[in-house]
């Protein structure tokens, strides 16, 4: 009874375990349904050497148990010594050379995929962006094409995206488990990946090195939209003026605020340079707020007054004047209504 309950338990705790994390895959956030080539190449390289282990796992333990059960001391044999044997050239020579081909099986697509992953010769060609990692937000350089953003990054489907990846401040990694496989952002140099998406969606990406209390908060999107929708996209980024006076009167009234309380210190609407802080150009196209909130404009006006409450540790929290609820609420009405292009992220299927 006893044995049987432990096992019940263990049992138990298991089907837990297994219904606990068949929770942690998340559509367009998971490696095991790919849509783009690295991380479909990443699957491969995961599933060639599943198979291999558990082939080999199942042919040892068949030879574990046909031994456990012709070899086991029989009634009326307790003195029996078996023959002894030791040393047979063939068994050795056999189990050294089979894990030794199976090795080479393993790390020939390995070394085949881990070159194309790095490969840069279509660089020149193909669309660049410079991203920048920070606390705990992404920046994304057009590189000339005279275009920011952050947060979101817009990319057309089937073609190869070059990522120039550096970090303004720690160590962090750039991952997008749907399209691609993980590559590390650091300040000292600048690492390049490329992305290429084989269908339009939104992407999440996470950054998977632990940079600071709100590491986990620091998500980002990959936008997948068509060729003609890209372009689109961009022509409409580059002909937004920032000037250009908002319809209604409240909105108006918050860029002023925007302009007043330091805000555009760190934030840049339109292509400036300024990357203390997010670019905020197509701020209302955004899918998601600081990278992690629904977009509301609630939600939006919590941020002003307290961004510790929803990202603790960012780099916003006390560096402009307090805001009243009103002020906010006014500023929010401005930064909503930032929406330079009919691509947005709905284009992409989602
Ligand atoms: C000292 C620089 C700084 C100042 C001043 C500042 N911000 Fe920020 N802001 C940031 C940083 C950094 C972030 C990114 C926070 C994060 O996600 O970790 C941010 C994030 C935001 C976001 C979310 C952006 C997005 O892409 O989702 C909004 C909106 C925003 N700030 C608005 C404002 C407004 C309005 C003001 C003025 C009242 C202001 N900020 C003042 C640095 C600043
Ligand atoms: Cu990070």
């Amino acid at each position: 009874m006893k044995g049987w309950m432990g096992k019940f338990k263990v049992l138990s705790l298991l089907s837990l375990v297994a219904l606990f994390l068949s929770a942690c895959g998340m559509e367009n956030l998971t490696a095991l349904d790919p849509k783009g080539y690295g991380a479909e190449k990443s699957l491969d390289l995961i599933i060639l050497p599943t198979v291999i282990m558990l082939f080999v796992l199942l042919i040892v333990m068949v030879i574990f148990t046909i031994a456990l059960v012709r070899f086991r001391k029989k009634k009326g044999q307790e003195d029996f010594v078996p023959k002894q044997v030791e040393g047979n050239k063939t068994l050795e020579t056999v189990w050294t050379v089979i894990p030794i081909i199976l090795i080479i099986i393993i790390a020939v697509p390995t070394i085949i995929y881990t070159f194309k992953l790095a490969d840069e010769t279509e660089a020149k060609d193909s669309l660049n962006v410079t991203v920048t990692g920070n606390q705990y937000w992404w920046h994304f350089n057009y590189e000339g094409q005279e275009i920011q953003t952050s947060q979101d990054l817009y990319i057309p489907v089937g073609q190869k995206v070059y990522l120039n990846m550096k970090s303004s401040d720690v160590i962090h990694s750039l991952w997008v488990p749907t399209l691609s496989g993980k590559m590390d952002v650091n300040p000292e140099n600048e690492n390049t990946l490329y992305i290429e998406a084989y269908e339009e969606g939104v992407y999440w990406g996470k950054c998977a090195e632990l940079c600071g209390p709100s590491h986990s908060l620091m998500d980002f999107k990959i936008v997948v939209v068509s060729q003609e929708e890209f372009d689109q996209w961009v022509a409409d980024l580059q002909n937004f003026d920032p000037e250009t006076q908002p319809e209604t009167q409240t909105a108006v009234d918050g860029r002023a605020l925007f302009e007043e309380n330091n805000c555009i210190a760190c934030h840049a609407v339109g292509s400036s340079p300024v990357q203390v802080g997010p670019n905020l150009t197509n701020f209302g196209e955004r899918s998601k707020l600081a990278g992690v909130e629904e977009m509301t404009k609630d939600k939006l006006i919590e941020w002003l007054l307290d961004p510790e409450s929803i990202k603790p540790g960012n780099n916003m929290t006390g560096k402009y004047p307090e805001l009243s609820e009103e002020d906010a609420a006014l500023i929010a009405d401005y930064l909503l209504q930032l929406k330079p292009s009919e691509i947005t992220t709905e284009d992409a299927g989602n």
